[in-house]
C-alpha cells in the first residue's frame, strides 16, 4: 500500500458541506493501488457502540484520477450536524488499514467493540472531525450563476451606438483591422443597449463588461474616477438602461473591478506626484524612495527604475496599498455603490491574486450583505484554492482550464490522458459547488482568440466550445465568436466586431446557438453530475450522471473515424457524426434515460 499517496484533510475540500444537510468526503490514495475504501463516522459525544457500527460504514466511490493519484468520494449525513469519521482502506492483496487524524493504524478487530478499550477507537482523537457543520462557513454558490451563459464585451470594440461621444480621431468601424494599443473606435454602452436582442436571440443571459469607469485607454484599466461611466461610453444614465433592460430580458451584468491598481491620472495619484510625502495619500501606494518618479519609456518592460510599485512594471498603472484603512474604506464604497445605485450583479476582480485576502474577506461581507446572490469572480490564471473557501471569491476565470483544453485539442501539445489529468486535478482543488461557479473560457481580451489558435479550423472549435459547455463551470463566449472573428493576442484580439452580415458566419452562430440551448435544456445533469471519464488514446468519452439521466459525450480527436457502441442513446447534438461514427475532429452529445 502506498501510504505516502494518501492523504486527507478535515475542514477543506476534502471535507465540505455541499448543501444544508450534505457533507462530502474526498480522500486521496496512489493510482492503482486501493481496491476498496471505506468511511465510518458516528457523532463525537455519542456513546460507543451507537451508530459505531461497521455496518454503517459507507463504501465510498471511485471518482476521478490523475496521473497519480485516484480520489474517492462519498456523501454523509449527520444528525447532529457534527461528524467524525475515519477510513479504512483495503488494497488488492486483500490488506486492509485505518486513517484518521493519528495517521495510520490496524484496523481493530472489532471496531464497534464496547468491552474492550484497548481496541476501541471511538470516541478517541484518532478520528478526523467536523467538529460543528456551520452554515454560515459553507461555501455559497449562487443559484443564477449555474444557469448562466457569459458572454464577453469589450465595450470600445462591440458597437458604436452614439457618434456624439466618440473620441476625438475615432476610426471607422472595420471587423477586419488589426487595431493599434491606442485606436479608438468609438463602442460605447448605447451600442451595447441596442444590441441586446442580438444577446437574446443567441442565449446568453449573463454579460461581462472589461472596465467601463473613467480613464484615458480604450482598455479602461487605468482607472481615473471609479465613480463615473467614462464620457465616451455614456452616462450613469445610459448604464442604468442598460442594466435594466438587460434584467428585463433576463440578463445579468457584470463589472470589472480594477482594485490592484489605479490610473496615473487620478486625483489621487497625480496629488502624490503633486505633493510628494505630504500629499494624504502618500500612503495609498507602494512608494518605495521618494520622490515617486520613472524614466519615460515606450517599453514598460525597461520601467523597472520606477521609484513605486505598479501593475506589471506599467507606469501609468501605480498600484494601491489595500493594507490601508483608507484605502479599504474607498474600494469598498465603490464596490458598494454600483450595486446599491444601479443593481449590478456581479464583480469580475482585475489582478485578484496580487490583492490581499484581508481586504477580499471584507470586500465579501460587504457586498453579500446588500446581495447574499452577489457573485465575485476573481481573475486568477492559476490555481486559486485560496481565494475559494467562501469568504473571498465565488469562483474565478478558469485559465487552468482554458490552456489544458487548448493544449490537447487545438494546440496538439499534451496527450488527452494528460489533459484529463489536469482537469481532474483541478476539479479536485475546489469543492463540488465551486467548480459549479467557474467561469470557464476559450479566450478573452487578455488571449488569442480561440479560432485563430486553431489556425481556422472550425471543427476543433467546435469541438471545445462543446467540451466546454459540458463542463460544470459556467461557459464564457468572447463578443464576436458567435460569428467566427479572428484575433491574435491583444491588441489584435480587440477587433470591432463583425456587424455585417457578408462578415459573419452564420454556421457558427447556428452552431453557438444549437450548443446554448443544449446546456440549457440539460442544465442539472451538466452541472450537478457525476463526471465518468473514458480515454483511449485520442478518443475521449465521458458521462455527467444525475439520478436516472446520463448525459454521454464522445469527441474524436485522432486523425481517423472512429465507430462508436450500439446503445450510445439519442443525439442530442453532433458535429462530423453519422452511422454510429464519428469523423476526425467529430463529436457526438447523447442522452441516456435509464
Ligand atoms: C498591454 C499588453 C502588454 C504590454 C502592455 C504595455 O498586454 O503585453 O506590455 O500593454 O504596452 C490592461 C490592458 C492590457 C495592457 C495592460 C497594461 O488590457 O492591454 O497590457 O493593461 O497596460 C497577468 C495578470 C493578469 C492580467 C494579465 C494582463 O495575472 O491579472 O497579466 N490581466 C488583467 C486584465 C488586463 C489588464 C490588466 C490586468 C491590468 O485582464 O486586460 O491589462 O489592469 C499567464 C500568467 C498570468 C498572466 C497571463 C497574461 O499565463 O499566469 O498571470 O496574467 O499569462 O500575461
Ligand atoms: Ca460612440
Amino acid at each position: 500500500m502506498n501510504l505516502a499517496a494518501i492523504y486527507h484533510r478535515p475542514e477543506s475540500e476534502y471535507a465540505y458541506l455541499y448543501n444544508a444537510t450534505d457533507l462530502h468526503i474526498r480522500l486521496r490514495t496512489g493510482l492503482n493501488d486501493i481496491e476498496k475504501v471505506s468511511v465510518i463516522s458516528g457523532d463525537p459525544y455519542d456513546t460507543p457502540g451507537g451508530i459505531w457500527h461497521q455496518e454503517a460504514a459507507v463504501e465510498m466511490v471511485a471518482s476521478l484520477k490523475t496521473d497519480t493519484h485516484q480520489y474517492w468520494q462519498a456523501t454523509l449525513h449527520a444528525p447532529y450536524n457534527r461528524l467524525n469519521y475515519g477510513f479504512i482502506l483495503t488494497d488488492d492483496a486483500g490488506q486492509s488499514i485505518f486513517y484518521g487524524d493519528q495517521g495510520f493504524e490496524a484496523v481493530p478487530e472489532d471496531i464497534t467493540s464496547t468491552q474492550d478499550s484497548e481496541t476501541n477507537l471511538m470516541g478517541s482523537n484518532a478520528y478526523f472531525k467536523m467538529p460543528y457543520f456551520q452554515e454560515i462557513d459553507r461555501f455559497k454558490a449562487p443559484e443564477w450563476v449555474k444557469e448562466t451563459i457569459w458572454y464577453q464585451i469589450f465595450p470600445e470594440r462591440f458597437s458604436n451606438g452614439d457618434q456624439a461621444n466618440d473620441n476625438e480621431g475615432t476610426l471607422s468601424w472595420q471587423p477586419d483591422d488589426n487595431p493599434s494599443r491606442d485606436a479608438f473606435y468609438g463602442g460605447d454602452l448605447r451600442g451595447i443597449i441596442d444590441h441586446l436582442d442580438h444577446l437574446v436571440a443567441l442565449g446568453v443571459n449573463g454579460i461581462y463588461l472589461n472596465p467601463i469607469f473613467e480613464a484615458p485607454s480604450n482598455h479602461k484599466y487605468d482607472t481615473q474616477n471609479y465613480f463615473e461611466i467614462d464620457p465616451h461610453f455614456g452616462s450613469k444614465l445610459e448604464f442604468k438602461e442598460l442594466v435594466d433592460t438587460a434584467h428585463e430580458k433576463g440578463i445579468k451584468i457584470m463589472l470589472d473591478a480594477v482594485f490592484n491598481h489605479i490610473g496615473d491620472e487620478s486625483p489621487q495619484w497625480q496629488d502624490v506626484l503633486a505633493n510628494g510625502q505630504a500629499s494624504q495619500y502618500a500612503d495609498w501606494f507602494h512608494v518605495k524612495k521618494w520622490p515617486a518618479t520613472y524614466t519615460p519609456t515606450d517599453n514598460f518592460e525597461e520601467a523597472r527604475d520606477a521609484t513605486y510599485e505598479t501593475f506589471a512594471f506599467t507606469p501609468h498603472m501605480p498600484k494601491l496599498n489595500t493594507a490601508n484603512p483608507e484605502v479599504q474604506t474607498y474600494l469598498l464604497e465603490i464596490g458598494t455603490y454600483w450595486i446599491r445605485e444601479f443593481g449590478i450583479d456581479a464583480w469580475r476582480i482585475d489582478v485578484a491574486n496580487e490583492v490581499d485576502h484581508h481586504f477580499w474577506k471584507r470586500f465579501y461581507k460587504a457586498v453579500t450583505a446588500l446581495n447574499p446572490d452577489f457573485y465575485i469572480l476573481g481573475e486568477i490564471w492559476t490555481s486559486a484554492q485560496a481565494w475559494l473557501n467562501g469568504d473571498e471569491f465565488n469562483g474565478v476565470m478558469n485559465y487552468a482550464f482554458t490552456g489544458s483544453m487548448i493544449d490537447y485539442f487545438a494546440r496538439r501539445k499534451i496527450t488527452a490522458e494528460k489533459m484529463v489529468s489536469n482537469l481532474n486535478t483541478q476539479l479536485m482543488l475546489n469543492r463540488d459547488q465551486t467548480n459549479q461557479m467557474m467561469f470557464n473560457l476559450l479566450d478573452s481580451h487578455d488571449a488569442p482568440r480561440i479560432l485563430s489558435i486553431a489556425k481556422g479550423n472550425k471543427a476543433i472549435v467546435k469541438q471545445l466550445y462543446t467540451f466546454m459547455f459540458l463542463q460544470a463551470g459556467t461557459p464564457d463566449i468572447y463578443y464576436g465568436s458567435e460569428y467566427g472573428m479572428t484575433g491574435e493576442q491583444d491588441p489584435d484580439n480587440r477587433k470591432p466586431m463583425a456587424w455585417e452580415p457578408d462578415k459573419q458566419d452564420q454556421d457558427m452562430y447556428h452552431f453557438m446557438q444549437d450548443l446554448i440551448q443544449l446546456r440549457k435544456g440539460h442544465l442539472q445533469v451538466i452541472v450537478g453530475g457525476d463526471l465518468r471519464w473514458d480515454v483511449t488514446g485520442d478518443i475521449i468519452r465521458f458521462t455527467r450522471n444525475l439520478g436516472n439521466t446520463s448525459i454521454f459525450a464522445c469527441f474524436n480527436a485522432s486523425a481517423e473515424s472512429y465507430q462508436l457502441d450500439k446503445g450510445v442513446g439519442d443525439s442530442l447534438f453532433h458535429n462530423g457524426y453519422q452511422d454510429e461514427t464519428l469523423q476526425p475532429n467529430g463529436f457526438l452529445v447523447s442522452l441516456i434515460d435509464k
